[in-house]
C-alpha cells in the first residue's frame, strides 16, 4: 500500500498511525508539501484533483479522503477498530468521523495560518476550533458517564484516530488545550495504545501536566 505523505501533516499522520495500530506496512512516498507545493502539481492532481494529501493507493484502489483510508486499513487488517457492534455505536463512529473534518478545517486552518502564514481569518478559525474542542470534551464526558473511555465505544475505533491528530496539534494554531481534562485523559489513553507512533512536533506538555490541585482554602 502506497501512502503519499508529508511528515508534518496531521491528516497523513492519521493514516500512518492507523496503519501502525493495524499492523499494516506502508510504502511511504514523501510529498514536498511545503515549501514545494508538490500536491498541487500535475502528477498528484491527476491522482487527487482536490489537491490535498494524504493519497492512498492499493492496487486498483485510490483513496483521497483520510476517513476512508482509516476504514479501509481497519477493515482489511484490524476490523475491531471499525466499531459498530450496535447501531448506536456504528452511528457514533460516523458522527465523529464527520466531525473530524471540521477539526481539519478549523484547528488545521489555524495551524496552517500560524505556521505557514496561510491567509485566513485566524480569530474565526480559533473561535471555531475552540467550539469544536468544547464539543469533543462534552462528548467524552458523556462517554465517561457511560463508563466508556473512547469516542464511540469502550475501546478505540477509527473515530478516535480521525480526531486525535488535529486535537493534539491545536496549540500550533494558538488554540489552548488546557481547559479540557477529558480530552487530556483521552489523549493519554490513545498514546498508551500498543504500537502507537508519534508525529514529530506533536505536543506533549498538555498531557504531562499534573491534574489541577484543589487548595485547602477552595474546599
Ligand atoms: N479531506 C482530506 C483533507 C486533508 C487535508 O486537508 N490535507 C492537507 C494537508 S494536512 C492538505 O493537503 N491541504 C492542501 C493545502 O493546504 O494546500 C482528508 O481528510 O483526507
Amino acid at each position: 500500500m502506497k501512502l503519499y505523505d508529508y511528515i508534518l501533516s496531521p491528516s497523513c499522520y492519521k493514516v500512518r498511525l492507523m496503519a501502525a495500530l493495524a499492523g499494516v506496512k506502508l510504502d511511504i512516498r514523501p510529498v514536498d508539501f511545503h515549501p514545494g507545493g508538490e500536491h498541487r502539481r500535475p502528477e498528484l492532481l491527476a491522482l487527487n484533483p482536490a489537491g490535498s494529501i494524504p493519497i492512498l493507493e492499493d492496487a486498483d484502489l485510490l483513496l483521497t479522503e483520510s476517513s476512508a483510508m482509516l476504514v479501509y486499513l481497519a477493515a482489511k487488517r484490524a476490523p475491531q477498530w471499525l466499531g459498530g457492534s450496535t447501531a448506536e455505536e456504528a452511528a457514533r463512529v460516523q458522527q465523529w468521523l464527520s466531525f473530524s473534518h471540521r477539526l481539519t478545517a478549523n484547528l488545521g486552518g489555524a495551524r496552517l495560518h500560524e505556521m505557514l502564514h496561510r491567509p485566513g481569518d485566524i480569530a474565526l478559525l480559533q473561535t471555531q476550533g475552540t467550539a469544536a474542542l468544547r464539543e469533543l470534551e462534552a462528548g467524552l464526558v458523556e462517554q465517561n458517564l457511560r463508563g466508556k473511555s473512547f469516542l464511540a465505544s469502550d475501546r478505540p475505533t477509527v473515530a478516535d484516530i480521525a480526531c486525535f491528530p488535529y486535537v493534539a496539534l491545536a496549540p500550533d494554531g494558538g488554540v489552548s488545550l488546557d481547559p479540557y481534562p477529558a480530552i487530556r485523559l483521552w489523549s493519554r489513553a490513545i498514546r498508551a495504545l500498543d504500537a502507537f507512533i508519534e508525529m514529530p512536533g506533536i505536543h506533549r506538555l498538555h498531557e504531562l501536566k499534573p491534574e489541577p490541585q484543589i487548595a485547602p482554602d477552595d474546599e
